[in-house]
C-alpha cells in the first residue's frame, strides 16, 4: 500500500546505481531552490527489484523521478508499481551515448506512460523544474518559487548580455 502524500510538494529521486549519483547530485541545489521535499535513493531493477518495490510502494512522495543508464528499465518498472507520474532521467553511462537508455525509456509500451527528458545534469534539471511545476498545481509557495527561479534566469541572460557588450567595446 502507498503511504499517505506529504502536505508539501515532495520529489522521490530514484537511480539505479552509485555511479548514476553525480547526475542526481548536480540537481539538488534546485531542489531545494524550488523548496521541493525530497528523498533520494539507490535501488537497481535488475540487482535488486524487491528493493525498488518497496521503496515506490512506502514512499510519501508526489512524483517519482528514475535515473539511469544503459538498459534502463528502472523508470519504467517504476511506473509499473506506482499511479504516480513517474519522470526518466537517461544516463549515458553504456556504450550507446545514452541512447540506450534514452529509448528504453521513451519506448515504453501503451498504458505504461515514462515522461523522459534529455540525458544527464541537464535532463535533471528538466525534470526537477517539471516536477515543481506538477506539483504546483497543488501547492502555490511551489508556483512562487518557480516564479523567482524563472526571473533569476531571465536576469542572468540580460546581465550576460550587458557583459558581452562591455568586454567586446
Ligand atoms: C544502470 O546501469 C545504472 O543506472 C547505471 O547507469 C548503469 C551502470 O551501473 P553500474 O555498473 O555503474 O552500477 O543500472
Amino acid at each position: 500500500m502507498e503511504k499517505k502524500r506529504s502536505n508539501r510538494g515532495k520529489v522521490l529521486v530514484i537511480m539505479g546505481s552509485k555511479s548514476d549519483l553525480p547526475v542526481v547530485e548536480s540537481a539538488i541545489p534546485l531542489l531545494k531552490e524550488l523548496g521541493l521535499d525530497f528523498e533520494v535513493r539507490i535501488a537497481s531493477a535488475h540487482r535488486t527489484p524487491e528493493l525498488v518495490r518497496e521503496i515506490v510502494s512506502s514512499t510519501d512522495a508526489d512524483v517519482i523521478i528514475a535515473v539511469a543508464g544503459m538498459s534502463a528499465h528502472l523508470p519504467g518498472v517504476v511506473a509499473s508499481l506506482t499511479d504516480k507520474p513517474v519522470l526518466g532521467v537517461p544516463v549515458n553511462s553504456g556504450h550507446y551515448s545514452g541512447v540506450d537508455s534514452l529509448l528504453s525509456m521513451v519506448e515504453m509500451p501503451p498504458g505504461v506512460p515514462v515522461a523522459t527528458f534529455g540525458q544527464g545534469k541537464s535532463g535533471m534539471k528538466n525534470a526537477v523544474i517539471f516536477s515543481a511545476k506538477m506539483l504546483g498545481l497543488k501547492y502555490d509557495y511551489i508556483v512562487e518559487n518557480l516564479k523567482s527561479y524563472i526571473k533569476s534566469m531571465k536576469d542572468k541572460v540580460f546581465e550576460d548580455d550587458a557583459d558581452v557588450q562591455e568586454r567586446l567595446k
